[in-house]
């Protein structure tokens, strides 16, 4: 996956400083602010010279005199020898190709160097399935509602069971495939307590749009209690004084949530 080309990148953009820090979601809004600031001060300069041609070139009287004015139906020639159009074409490529480099270079690095103390992550196995998803704690312990700590990196190591799904925390901005018989690395923090809404965004049968997943990020220490209570894959016997009662009993192979599936489904099955 990785190619010289964006090691080189890497090192530049790193060195550089150019490149936003901080959550997927902070990542995500600065691109979008550069974005609509770049493309707001080319519409200005774009459609602003328009005008200003409009009204300088307009018609009126004296407007005969000029010899080099375009008759009707006759295309204007633009003048300067080309220079403007050298000058409109370059100043686009290099915005056009500077932001291409920019938010490559940004999202290859954002993947790869979450915030936060290397060492100081929790590791949490995610494996889709029609249709649900399971998550599995560093100690065993396996739900399918994801609990995590509020300001704290988690990586996510996403696969499927059976066909391919992608995972995706939207709020979040958190989306990677799972594909079976492979591991998709991630990584999702959030910096606000509350509940958010994992999907499934491929296409995988008839129970698609129902594969979803509760995520909530808690309190740290809210989280530690939790997680102390947890051991083992069915292990959360002090459950509902924990608050995890609906999660135990979803674990893989009993999808409780999902809804039953006509046996027609199978055959929008791939074949992995
Ligand atoms: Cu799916």
């Amino acid at each position: 996956m990785k190619l010289g080309a964006g090691d080189y990148a890497h090192v530049v953009l790193q060195q550089g400083g150019i490149v936003p820090k901080g959550t997927r979601v902070e990542v995500f809004r600065q691109i979008f602010t550069v974005f609509l600031a770049l493309g707001t001060l080319v519409g200005v300069v774009v459609v602003g010279y328009m005008v200003y041609n409009a009204y300088k070139y307009r018609d009126g009287d004296g407007r005969g005199d000029d010899p080099d004015a375009p008759r009707l139906g006759e295309l204007p020639t633009g003048g300067g020898g080309g220079r403007k159009l050298f000058l409109s074409f370059g100043l686009s490529t290099i915005i056009v190709v500077s932001l291409i480099a920019w938010t490559y270079g940004t999202l290859l690095y954002v993947e790869e160097n979450p915030p936060g103390e290397e060492g100081e992550t929790t590791n949490i196995e995610v494996v889709g399935f029609r249709f649900g998803w399971e998550f599995v704690y560093p100690n065993g312990h396996s739900a399918s509602t994801l609990r995590v700590p509020e300001n704290e990196t988690i990586r996510l190591s996403v696969t499927s069971d059976d066909v391919f799904h992608t995972f995706g925390v939207p709020d979040l901005r958190v989306k990677t495939d799972a594909i079976p018989g492979q591991t998709t690395d991630t990584w999702l923090r959030a910096d606000e307590t509350g509940t958010y809404e994992a999907r499934c965004f491929e296409l995988c049968g008839a129970g698609h749009s129902y594969m979803t997943a509760e995520v909530v990020v808690m309190e740290p220490d809210e989280y530690e209690a939790w997680y102390a209570n947890t051991s083992g894959p069915n292990g959360n016997s002090n459950s509902s004084s924990a608050g995890d009662a609906p999660d135990g009993s979803s674990a893989l192979g009993a999808p409780t949530g999902a809804p039953s599936v006509p046996a027609a489904a199978s055959s929008l099955e791939v074949v992995a």
